[in-house]
């Protein structure tokens, strides 16, 4: 076994069987960040993580741990498997548990010198370098896994290195240059164009899986808003009761919506429930209830499906919507689905569900997967992922002959300076 300390390998070198770095300064700190990686790094990790297997664990998921050295705790870390392979353990930073537990990682004797922390990797890429420079895509890639808060932005991101964005660019380059001495240079070229705007476009919802977009609980008050979002959430964020007016100010919390094998991170944000009113305070409330539906990607009309005037209710709901929060995508909800006979009669295209009985919560997400697009999803597909990347193809789309669109291809694969 091999603790490697250098951030390349050299052609004629396998990589390392084991690489252990300290991602942060070298020096006391509240926290330090132990990167571990290559085939044995696993292994290693169970020897001073008992209760977990590091091979079982998922891409992009972060475990708290206990840390332990000759039978032991030592330390309470988190543990985060940036892909298979690839860990960082954070623990805390002072220089003696630092010390020890980069000793057990790498099986030093307490006598044997410690790995070098010079030169440290500056990102995932150096750690999971092959032999051949990585092209400046395969280093965007590395360098978002580090950051990627879900298992399909892994995978997706995973995927760009062989086919996706790797294997677009790569059939582009070979259309436009093997068309050097064809007639029809203008019908290639919109061709190419057409298939740029198109990738440009699916960003708007690739992107929901790499930045958690933002869904509002919008509505009148009572409607369920709280209970909603507490059951979307999994656990009791924001307080439910039966007083209309009980959520003042805005409650948001980090949630995941799965849908198959998709996991989204995503914003909740339960809001005060929005009705005209005289109450200085409540005022106040509705308007930070609006300033939060202004800047959503989601808007969730949540509606009492179990009053009379509900269908009205819905329309007032959707016509404020429309007029003030036109960003958004609109997806109105009919809840406590419970009260009403089944099956439960509700408004096309509105969701029933019962916040309190947790019923129907899945066809919800299924519902802000088809809204936002999401559920389009091909994770092997291409994907522009940075912003260079779509600053890069908006130039390409819109240049007039092959030569410079093969040249910013070019640039966009590394290939060209
Ligand atoms: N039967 C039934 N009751 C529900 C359901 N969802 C919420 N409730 C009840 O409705 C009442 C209001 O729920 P909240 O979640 O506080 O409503 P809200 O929309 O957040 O209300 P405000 O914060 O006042 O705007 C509570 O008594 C809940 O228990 C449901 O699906 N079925
Ligand atoms: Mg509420």
């Amino acid at each position: 076994m091999t603790a490697a300390s250098s951030n390349t390998f050299p052609p004629t070198q396998p990589p390392a069987v084991l690489a252990v770095h300290r991602l942060t300064a070298d020096a006391p700190g509240a926290i330090a960040v132990i990167q571990v990686s290559g085939p044995a790094a696993a292994a290693q990790i169970n020897a001073i993580v008992p209760g977990h297997n590091a091979l079982a664990l998922q891409p992009g998921m972060l475990h708290l741990v206990h840390l332990t050295l000759d039978g032991a705790a030592v330390d309470h870390c988190l543990l985060i498997c940036h892909a298979p392979n690839l860990f960082e353990l954070h623990l805390h930073g002072g220089p003696a548990v630092v010390r020890a537990v980069t000793r057990a990682l790498v099986g030093h004797s307490d006598s044997a010198p410690l790995p070098t922390n010079a030169p440290q990797p500056t990102s995932p890429a150096a750690m999971l370098s092959s032999p051949v420079a990585p092209s400046t895509i395969e280093a965007e890639v590395y360098d978002l896994l580090a950051v990627a808060t879900s298992r399909t932005a892994v995978r997706m991101l995973a995927n760009q290195l062989t086919s996706g964005l790797t294997q677009w660019c790569n059939h582009w380059l070979q259309r436009l240059s093997s068309n050097a001495a064809a007639q029809d240079e203008a019908a290639l070229l919109h061709q190419f164009t057409l298939a740029t705007q198109s990738l440009l476009h699916n960003w708007r919802w690739q992107s929901y899986f790499f930045t958690p977009p933002k869904i509002v609980f919008f509505g009148l008050p009572n409607a369920g808003k709280s209970t909603l979002m507490n059951a979307m959430l999994g656990r009791s964020a924001s307080i439910v009761s039966d007083l209309a007016g009980t959520t003042r100010d805005y409650v948001d919390a980090i949630g995941r919506l799965v849908r198959g094998s998709l996991d989204m991170p995503v914003i909740l944000i339960d809001t005060a429930g929005d009705r005209p009113t005289t109450d200085a305070i409540e005022q106040v409330s509705i308007d930070r209830t609006r300033q939060q539906a202004a800047s959503a990607e989601v808007i969730l009309l949540v509606v009492d499906a179990s009053t009379q005037n509900c269908a009205a209710t819905l329309a007032d709901l959707a016509d404020t919507a429309q007029r003030n929060f036109s960003q958004a995508v609109l997806i109105p909800v009919f809840n406590k689905a419970d009260l009403l006979p089944h099956p439960p009669m509700t408004a096309a295209n509105a969701i029933a569900v019962s916040a309190k009985q947790e019923s129907n919560i899945s066809e919800l997400t299924a519902a802000i997967f088809a809204a936002t697009g999401a559920d389009q999803l091909d994770e092997a597909g291409p994907t522009a992922f940075t912003q260079r990347q779509r600053r890069l193809l908006h130039q390409a789309a819109s240049h007039t002959s092959l030569k410079d669109a093969i040249i910013i291809l070019k640039q966009l694969t590394g290939a060209a300076p």
